[in-house]
């Protein structure tokens, strides 16, 4: 078991340096806005397909430090997220979405010559503006937000993005039903819906719980999507858009 650890750990230091050259190589022209587009840590993200907008805010603190708030994310594998990036502080700032090793490469370049990028995974805010970045985290894995104006790195400005690899389940288990009939005493809604993939069931007609706040938001004849979930070993309606 140690000797197998030991393996696995060497094969991935010798894996990880040649992964990290294999993208640092290919970086001309054409190719290179291909992988500002398409990168480990994802892709541009679509606006209309957002699932969460998250506040962050950059600023220095009064102790000399430079900061992002919050100073981490969890995200789930597909998910889409727009952060709304305010700039709080007196300096101009950055964020960038990247690996560690792409952020490391990146940050090496800017200490020569301070580059002003305008990619899909970074922005770029004078003190007192904001805007705004749209990601899909389509992998798995650690990456990083940084700020890679020279020294600000260096000062804090940089924090940890976990992707795990459950997909972001809600987006993906939402279905296409009608509303037939509502018993709101019974805590129970008729629903004419599409397959229920999660479930494995066929698309039908069916009776669902569901609490009452989500029936008080329902109406006979109504077009929902939602998710339906075993809750109790009763088909219930967990979430409604
Ligand atoms: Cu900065």
């Amino acid at each position: 078991m140690r000797n197998l650890l030991i393996k696995t750990a060497l094969t991935f230091a010798l894996t990880a340096p040649a992964f990290a050259s294999g993208t640092h190589e290919g970086g001309h022209g054409a190719e290179m806005a291909k992988d500002m587009m398409e990168m480990r840590a994802g892709m541009m993200g679509n606006a209309a397909q957002v699932d969460r907008t998250i506040e962050v805010v950059m600023r220095e603190s009064d102790d000399g430090e430079m900061l992002f708030e919050p100073g981490s994310f969890d995200f789930a594998r597909g998910e889409t997220i727009r952060f709304n990036v305010t700039n709080k502080g007196q300096l101009e700032h950055e964020l960038v979405l990247d690996t560690v090793e792409g952020n490391a490469e990146h940050k090496a370049m800017m200490a020569k010559m301070d580059m002003e990028h305008d990619d899909p995974n970074s922005i770029r805010l004078d003190a007192g503006m904001s805007g705004e970045v749209i990601w899909t985290f389509t992998n798995a894995g650690r990456f990083e937000f940084a700020c890679l104006i020279p020294g600000h790195y260096e000062s804090g400005m940089h924090g940890t993005i976990t992707v795990d690899a459950e997909m972001a389940q809600a987006d993906e288990n939402y279905v296409a039903g009608k509303i037939k009939k509502i018993d709101a005493k019974a805590g129970k809604v008729t629903i004419i819906h599409g397959p229920l993939v999660n479930l494995d069931m066929p698309a039908m007609t069916m009776v669902f719980r569901a609490d009452e706040a989500t029936i008080a938001n329902m109406a006979v004849g109504q077009e929902i999507e939602f998710v339906a979930e075993r809750v109790k070993g009763k088909l219930t309606v967990t979430q409604v858009k």
